[in-house]
């Protein structure tokens, strides 16, 4: 093999085998550890994973830092250290249970306190004018975040770049020493106590004003803590002489969601009130120097918060937000007829729930003004599936029928809030989805002009050749050399060897070594014992029910009813062995897809250990799913389901590492599943399920009474309802799959609807590894067409084409 790095069958990859692999130190070290008498696997499992995300979303994040790093661009990467991570799940006879996830307990080795980078972070308190006109903001507390630096080597370069993380902290100035020797010491430290509480835990629970308090406080500390960073060295690169005018041309920020919006306000704040900037000059630069990259369309997940919380802690920053509102909406007014402008500024504007000023209607007829910048935007905003030009007429009056209600005392009125991602996209120069067919979503309904699409991607070095050496190995030998881990084009080499027999082989050996070790790992994880001949079906990610592990088990559930009815021989002939493996956590306050935790377990539960069916079905809860369980997981399977409700998953990136690692798909046609099947070729995708064009008219039979549920759908609920799984209650999960209107109620996931053509698809399934060479075929075609996914892609994408950067090698 001609490289060392990826010969060392490690089976977790964690900051330090991803570090030692990037250096190409692997062997070197694992020889340098075994002269200590230490094993590097041993080693490398000592490691916690630093669990700072909550899915996707986090974990694209890191896969483009790999990717930043090695392709040299001089990045950073900002974020928050919590002091717990994602809680750690555990389960018992009762389901799901949330632990503290303390990953510092041992300390965090790889990174580096920097007690000189500190900045100040101000909340609450009031804004007042100067007696020079310039507005002040007297805090009414004040903490400090300090920098925590994790290094980021490349692979195969000498560019390392920096994640900071930032830690809350008080000043010693601002201890209260006078109430600590007067014996008030929870007076003493309270402000202490406040600030660490910054810091605690990943997703505080927001239902309450504090929560919300607090969330809001984590979004600031970042942005603010990040902003004076960039500025900070923005000045030092200035030197004497600071033209904020050249800011944009050396900072990019892209927003990774809306959690960070808040860079917005700060970076105009600071500008104007610190560096004395004029305020067109700081609108300016802000619009240049930020962009937005959108990673959802679930209308719950695009953020509001209440004005009135907002402006209680950062009232400064209210005020911008005000402002950037009211230049929007004058924009808007000068460019659309009196009758559009209401409903326009009500769907678009930053400000939800606000009364249009009579002023503004009256500036519309003034067309004497020249437009201003602000005008270059004209979005329509999320508004879920109500936003559809046929029900304009039908939300008018919906609208007048509730403004009269509210002025007659008959509702309350609602509360003001302020949207995050319109606020996002009216500043931000560019606005991305995250893989084409949510591209075309966010186009349509969403944004609608500045959009482009950045199909997500991942790192090709932690996803493939640290994760799966056995597999690497086998690509490396047919390629004749380890280049495609920098340049992914060169597996589509592999397809001319697709009928070699030694080269088949030698791909089902490479496949059958993860699957052991992966046989090993279950029981060692839930007592389970599985046969590595079996076929390995995964579903790994959140619990969600757009997600669909509802269907996934009652598919599962149905399998194993028909396998009852049938004898012996026929079961056989009808049913390949397969191993049905789950893992995911359900968000804390999210009780259906606690429930679902519950039902996939209550049925390996019941399905394990019928002996009438042994080896012929399977299934697999594995608990606390991370990082490192998925890097053990997605090397060893066969087939992976993908299996979202069309127009909901707006990327998916594990179904990018499952095709890299030489595993088939089933799936829908959404998110990336949609290029992944067009790169691999549709015959060796097992698609299935409704369309997000035909959706609209699916919920419309339904909501008219139109639909008939299937026969094999009503006999997996019938089995579930029957207390064939124990005695919990199930009744508040089947009820959402029944009804006729509501969103969370009415079958409104399709999980029904879909559910024939998913059992069809499954039968095509057992049919296509029944035939295994055909498989293995299929599996190496999955990987040759699996390019466009490393993530060193779509940063170059967004390298070029949003933030005007090029590479930069170290020399
Ligand atoms: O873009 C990364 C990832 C996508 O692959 C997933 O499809 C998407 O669900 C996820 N989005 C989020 C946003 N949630 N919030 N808030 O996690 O982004």
């Amino acid at each position: 093999m001609p490289r060392p790095s990826t010969t060392y069958p490690w089976s977790f990859c964690r900051a330090m085998t991803n570090a030692i692999g990037n250096l190409e130190l692997t062997n070197e070290y694992a020889q340098a550890l075994s002269k200590l008498g230490h094993d590097l696997e041993n080693v490398a499992e000592q490691e916690p994973d630093a669990a700072l995300g909550n899915g996707g979303l986090g974990r694209l994040a890191s896969c483009f830092l790999d990717s930043l790093a090695t392709l040299n661009y001089p990045a950073w990467g900002y974020g928050l250290r919590y002091k717990y991570g994602l809680f750690h799940q555990e389960i018992d006879k009762d389901g799901q249970h949330e632990v503290v996830e303390n990953w510092l307990e041992m300390g965090y080795p790889w990174e580096i306190p920097r007690h000189d980078i500190c900045y100040p972070i101000k909340f609450f308190g009031k804004t007042f004018e100067t007696y020079a006109g310039k507005k002040e903001w007297i805090a009414g507390e004040d903490i400090e975040a300090v920098a925590y630096d994790v290094p980021i080597p490349g692979y195969k370069t000498k560019n390392t770049i920096c994640l900071r993380l930032w830690s809350t902290k008080v000043s010693p100035k601002n201890f209260d020493l006078e109430a600590f020797n007067a014996g008030e010491y929870d007076k003493a430290a309270s402000l202490r106590n406040k600030a660490m509480r910054i810091c605690h835990v990943l997703y505080p629970g927001d239902a309450s004003t504090e929560g919300k308090l607090l969330r809001l406080k984590q979004q600031y500390t970042l942005c603010s803590a990040s902003i004076q960073d960039m500025i900070a060295r923005f000045k030092e690169w200035s030197g004497t002489k600071v033209n904020w005018n050249d800011f944009p041309s050396k900072v990019a920020i892209q927003m990774n969601d809306t959690h960070p919006t808040l860079c917005i306000p700060e970076l105009m704040r600071i500008l104007i009130d610190v560096e004395g900037v004029p305020c067109e000059t700081a609108w300016d630069i802000t619009c240049k120097t930020v962009a937005y990259t959108n990673h959802t369309v679930l209308p719950e997940a695009l953020e509001k918060w209440p004005l009135p919380i907002l402006k209680k802690l950062l009232p400064r920053h209210v005020e911008i937000i005000e402002k950037i509102d009211e230049r929007f909406v004058k924009s808007l007014a000068k460019k659309l007829s009196s009758d559009e402008l209401e409903q326009k500024v009500r769907n678009m504007r930053i400000l939800e729930n606000v009364e249009l000023p009579e002023s503004f209607k009256k500036e519309k007829l003034d067309s004497s003004q020249s437009p201003t910048k602000i005008a270059k935007t004209d979005v329509k905003l999320p508004r879920g599936k109500e936003n559809m030009a046929d029900l304009k007429a039908k939300n008018k009056e919906r609208d007048e029928a509730r403004k009269a209600a509210i002025d007659q005392g008959r509702v309350p009125k609602p509360e003001v809030l302020v949207r995050m991602a319109n606020l996002s996209v009216i500043v931000g120069h560019k606005v991305n989805g995250v893989a084409a067919i949510h591209s075309e979503i966010v186009k349509k309904d969403v944004f609608k002009d500045f959009y482009q699409n950045k199909t997500n991607g991942v790192t090709p070095r932690r996803w493939m050749a640290y994760c799966n050496p056995e597999l690497s190995a086998v690509i490396t030998k047919w390629l004749g050399s380890q280049d495609w881990v920098l340049h992914t084009e060169l597996l589509a080499g592999l397809r001319k060897h697709v009928t070699n027999k030694d080269f088949l082989k030698e791909w089902r050996l490479a496949k059958k070594a993860r699957k052991e070790k992966l046989a090993k790992f279950i029981k060692e994880r839930t007592g389970y014992v599985v046969n590595s001949d079996s076929m390995f079906d995964v579903q790994i990610k959140r619990i969600h029910e757009y997600k669909r592990q509802l269907m996934n088990i009652m598919g599962v559930i149905y399998r194993y009813k028909k396998m009852k009815e049938m004898d012996p021989k026929e079961r056989a002939a009808k049913y390949v062995p397969r191993v049905c493996i789950f893992g995911g956590k359900a968000f804390a306050t999210y009780l259906n897809a606690k429930r679902i935790v519950k039902l996939i377990t209550d049925v390996a539960a019941v399905v394990n250990k019928d002996p009438e069916i042994g080896d012929l079905l399977k299934v697999i809860f594995v608990p606390d799913y991370n990082v490192s369980v998925a890097e053990m997981l997605i090397p060893a399977s066969d087939l992976s389901q993908h299996i979202s409700t069309a127009g909901f998953e707006a990327s998916g990136t594990s179904n990018m590492k499952f095709v890299m690692n030489g595993c088939v798909l089933i799936g829908t046609l959404d998110g990336a599943n949609v290029e992944i099947r067009s790169d691999v070729g549709e015959e060796n995708f097992f698609l299935f399920g409704a369309t997000v064009d035909q959706i609209k008219a699916i919920r419309a039979e339904r909501s008219a009474g139109k639909f008939t549920p299937w026969k094999g759908f009503e006999e997996a609920k019938e089995f579930i309802r029957s207390g064939a799984l124990g005695d919990y209650d199930y009744a508040p999960l089947l009820e959402s799959l029944e009804g006729d209107e509501g969103f969370g109620k009415a079958d409104y996931f399709l999980v029904g609807k879909d559910f024939p053509a998913y059992v069809e698809c499954h039968e095509k399934v057992d049919k296509a590894y029944r035939d295994q060479e055909k498989w293995t075929k299929m599996s190496i075609l999955n990987v040759a067409g699996s390019s466009k996914f490393s993530s060193d892609r779509t940063i170059h994408e967004y390298a070029k084409e949003i933030w005007g950067v090029r590479p930069s090698p170290v020399p």
